[in-house]
């Protein structure tokens, strides 16, 4: 997911581009809070985990850009490549006047989705959410002077906290979730994170997802496990941002990164593992911690997501995936409405 080079903007466009971005942000320091929350929370438990959230600082959004350009990697250029055979489909079975992406990052992807919702004349708002303040912001001045007319309502917040900060739409709208970012959520979280998705969606609403499909362990693994070590230095970073807003004091270099494929669950669990006993004092919280922590990914077959979208009021009405069954991108509704 490269970013787009970033060009010079003339200054009569850039007033034009003010008028029509806004931009809100519901993190008002409050991040360092939540970080210690998490800590404190995640750390002291038998199987320690951080969410998600917290690996996408500046250094962790940049690597996470690199891994999306990795060879082993094949999430972003597979569902990139569904996008772009249906996007005119999903452009003229939603008529979206609106998209709404929830973890939006650098948005690379979902210009494919906005250029065929400009190209059917519908869409007149793009809303992204993302935790990391700078993605938001820039993506914001790229796309309004990419497409001219369209407002941007960018929303700097937790998607699992601010999702009731969305505006409201005035038409029919498309929440997209991409990227198999559903996948980071554990299985309690995911269905509780799409209810409340599903309620931000009304009757003539979609929610558009991308999922990581269940395949061979060999390729999972090797796609959280780069020959160059770019997912293991984005994993480790983790670390880095610990030392920094919490005052720890972790050498990430004691740490290695494993990746493994846990058929039972079916999910890809990265881990960061001591290379030999290491006992940590992250000094702002007064906290001792013995370490191994990590994140997971889950994968999905149809049945799995078919019934963890049912747990949440939603049904699929479009199935589209690659011809190796990779990934899948799908278009779902509320099934009450
Ligand atoms: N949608 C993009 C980026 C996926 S990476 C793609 O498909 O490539 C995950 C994105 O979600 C990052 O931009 C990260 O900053 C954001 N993110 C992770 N947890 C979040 C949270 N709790 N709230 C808001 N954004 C979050
Ligand atoms: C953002 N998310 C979907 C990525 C994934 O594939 O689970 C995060 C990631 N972590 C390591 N590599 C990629």
């Amino acid at each position: 997911m490269a970013s787009p080079p970033t060009r010079a903007i003339p200054a009569a466009a850039a007033k034009a581009a003010a008028a029509t971005i806004r931009i809100d942000s519901h993190l008002d320091g409050g991040e360092e809070r939540s970080l210690a929350d998490d800590v404190l929370d995640g750390l002291t438990r038998p199987f320690k985990e951080l969410p998600p959230k917290h690996f996408y600082d500046a250094r962790g959004a940049e690597l996470f850009d690199r891994i999306c350009e990795l060879p082993e990697y094949y999430p972003t250029r597979t569902e990139r490549s569904i996008l772009e055979q249906r996007a005119v489909e999903i452009a003229e079975a939603t008529g979206a006047v609106e998209l709404v992406e929830l973890g939006s990052g650098t948005a690379a992807k979902t210009r494919v989705l906005l250029d065929a919702l400009h190209a059917a004349g519908t869409l007149k708002r793009y809303v992204p959410l993302d935790v990391t303040e700078a993605m938001v912001r820039d993506c914001a001045r790229e796309l309004t002077a990419e497409y001219p007319g369209l407002r941007v309502h960018g929303v700097i917040g937790d998607f699992e906290r601010h999702l009731d900060q969305v505006p409201e739409a005035d038409g029919p709208r498309i929440v997209a979730f991409l990227g198999g970012t559903i996948g980071n959520f554990p299985p309690g979280s995911r269905r509780r994170f799409l209810r409340q998705i599903a309620r931000l969606l009304g009757p003539q609403d979609h929610l558009l997802m991308g999922t990581d499909l269940v395949k061979d362990p060999g390729v999972l693994e090797a796609a959280y496990d780069d020959s160059a070590g770019v997912t293991a230095e984005f994993n480790r970073n983790v670390l880095r941002v610990l030392n920094r807003e919490l005052e720890a004091d972790f050498d990430p270099e004691d740490f290695e990164h494993v990746a493994l494929f846990d058929r039972e669950h079916e999910w890809i669990e990265m881990r960061l593992r001591a290379r030999r006993e290491l006992t940590h004092t992250i000094r702002r919280l007064d906290l001792e911690v013995r370490f191994e922590a990590g994140e997971i990914s889950a994968k999905f077959t149809p049945e799995r997501l078919t019934g963890d979208l049912a747990a949440a009021g939603l049904e699929i009405a479009t199935w589209m995936t690659d011809s190796e069954e990779l990934f899948a991108l799908t278009l779902s509704r509320r099934s009450d409405r």
